[in-house]
């Protein structure tokens, strides 16, 4: 079967997107999605997305599978790449603001007038039960936790942003053996839904850098709701401010706790890259 598809990345993580607006079950089994995402037999991508139709009042329902062929609640990165999507997708009846339903609740990115994407990631949830995470008890918050990985003591902080996020403070994030020990801690037995795992230098206040081990699709070149669930633990052990830019491998990501409604803000751009035709 040959299925219309069109690439996008954002900051270098990529994507493909497919419009599944005619049917409200992905069109791509989890199986074609590995096939289509791998980047010798295939079109090449960290994930597939899908732009379904939306549920419970929402413009549109957001799935997406990662280049493992498992499905996580939530991709940040990959919103804004929807957004661009639908966007163009619709024309001139475009709006500005969507409200996109995801495994991860309401998600609302908004089409900004010099073309980045600025989206309510939503509220963090902070305890161990949603992380989910036996590092504590269930109603219990994991800050600056000893895990041992890899023969070493590292301190963790975990948050959900409607996905897992295991975030550990370096002094320096070009020396982590990533491609080592990015498996270690997502298979680690205290997570059972597995877990995405950030490694933050924080140069400034307001200036951290982060590499990101991502959970069913390892080394990507950035991970939105790594860059908020990073600002989270940032502020929580003292070590950053409330407004940040991460910056990821393939560029920075605006991120904002807000003190007024305790949602997370993300800015950052997302580019199409081209369409095509592929056989499934
Ligand atoms: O939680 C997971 O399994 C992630 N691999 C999902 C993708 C997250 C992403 N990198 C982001 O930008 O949030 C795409």
């Amino acid at each position: 079967m040959a299925m219309e598809f069109t690439k996008y990345h954002g900051l270098g993580n990529d994507f493909i997107l497919i419009d599944n607006r005619s049917s409200s079950e992905p069109i791509v089994t989890p199986e074609q999605a590995v096939k289509l995402c791998d980047r010798h037999f295939g079109i090449g991508a960290d994930g597939v997305i899908f732009a379904l139709p939306g549920e419970n009042g929402t413009d549109y329902t957001m799935r997406i599978f990662n280049s493992d062929g498992s499905e996580p609640e939530m991709c940040g990165n990959g919103i804004r790449c929807f957004a661009a999507f639908v966007a163009e997708l619709e024309g001139s009846s475009q709006k500005s603001l969507y409200r996109i339903h995801t495994l991860a609740g309401v998600i609302t990115p908004q089409m900004m007038p010099d073309g980045q994407v600025k989206v309510d990631m939503g509220i963090p949830r902070l305890f161990a039960g949603e992380i989910p995470t036996s590092l504590a008890l269930v109603d219990e918050k994991v800050i600056n936790q000893p895990l041992e990985v890899a023969g070493q003591t590292w301190l963790v902080t975990c948050v959900s942003m409607g996905n897992p996020h295991c975030i550990t403070f370096v002094d320096d994030v070009a020396a982590i053996p990533l491609e080592a020990i990015g498996p270690q801690f997502e298979h680690h037995s205290v997570f059972p839904q597995r877990t995405n795992t950030e490694f933050i230098e924080v140069v400034r206040p307001d200036y951290v850098k982060m590499r990101v081990w991502e959970r069913g699709a390892g080394i990507t070149l950035a991970c939105g709701t790594g860059a908020c669930a990073s600002l989270v633990a940032g502020v929580l052990t003292g070590r950053c401010d409330r407004k940040a830019t991460v910056e990821l491998p393939g560029g920075p990501l605006l991120i904002e706790w807000s003190e007024v409604d305790q949602r997370l803000y993300m800015t950052g751009p997302a580019q199409k890259v081209f369409t095509g035709t592929a056989i499934i």
